[in-house]
């Protein structure tokens, strides 16, 4: 990667870049079960396949996590992801690409029920690096036509799962070489433990996105990831939003990665 915070300015997302539009191409947004020999039973997640989706073509897959309130169902719910990236693919801006929106919770009851913050339930979004690795990316890489190199696969996620997608990423580069986090929460990783050989990480990495609105209480966990990265010379783009905790940001987001990925 050749970029970094310095060097370049990010624009908004222009206008209706989120609403539906009339007479385009669509994609799909499916759920999905699959066996997680990791809990003990099956789980879902939802798969967006994108217009024109075909058994012919091999797609690269992004992995999109939702935050510690949230489920398989968060995104589709509130972030209408599937508009975003019709509308991207309408105006010729996205790769071909499957996105899975997977459960995060990966525990026998992973419904965000009850005491979300519950020692429990956080463990279990440690867990899901687990899950995924052994049993949904085998899934879906045996289920979709997908290419299985890390130059095709991403991670991202909002909050909760924006740390995830930071621990998960950079911990396994040779497994993802695309990395997205929106406002990540405070499970992300220390710096030091998060990127402990930057120059390594800095050459295998090929997009590490951060973005965080002004007004987040988290914040100070993108700044200190930001500062280390800029510190140790490790490309990254850092957007810092006009914004709260909250989907316009995590919209902005997704639109803003999506395009640049793969
Ligand atoms: C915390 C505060 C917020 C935390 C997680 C969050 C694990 C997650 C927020 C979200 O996903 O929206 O202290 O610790």
């Amino acid at each position: 990667m050749n970029r970094n915070s310095q060097d370049f300015e990010v624009s908004e997302a222009p206008a209706g870049f989120d609403s539906e539009r009339e007479a385009i191409a669509r994609g799909i947004m499916k759920m999905i079960e699959y066996p997680s020999g990791t809990v003990g039973r099956n789980r879902q997640a939802r798969v967006y396949t994108p217009p024109g989706y075909s058994a012919d073509q091999e797609y690269s897959v992004l992995y999109l996590l939702h935050g510690i309130g949230g489920d398989e169902n968060e995104w589709y719910t509130h972030g209408m992801p599937q508009i975003i990236l019709d509308n991207l693919y309408a105006d010729g801006m996205l790769r071909p690409m499957i996105v899975v929106f997977p459960n995060g919770r990966a525990m026998w009851d992973d419904r965000a029920e009850g005491d979300i913050f519950d020692a429990e339930k956080i463990r279990a979004f440690e867990t899901f690096e687990t899950e995924l690795f052994g049993d949904l990316i085998p899934y879906i890489e045996a289920n979709y036509p997908v290419l299985t190199d890390r130059l095709h696969r991403a991670i991202a996620g909002l909050s909760m799962g924006g740390g995830q997608a930071l621990n998960i990423g950079l911990g396994n580069l040779d497994r993802f070489a695309w990395i997205g986090a929106f406002s990540p929460a405070p499970n992300t990783r220390e710096p030091e433990i998060l990127v402990p050989e930057p120059k390594r990480t800095a050459e295998q990495l090929h997009l590490l996105w951060i973005s965080c609105g002004n007004l987040d209480s988290l914040k100070h966990v993108s700044d200190r990831t930001h500062e280390y990265l800029s510190q140790h010379a490790v490309p990254h783009i850092w957007v810092e939003e006009q914004g709260d905790h909250d989907w316009p940001v995590w919209k902005s987001g997704l639109y803003q990665l999506a395009k640049r990925l793969f």
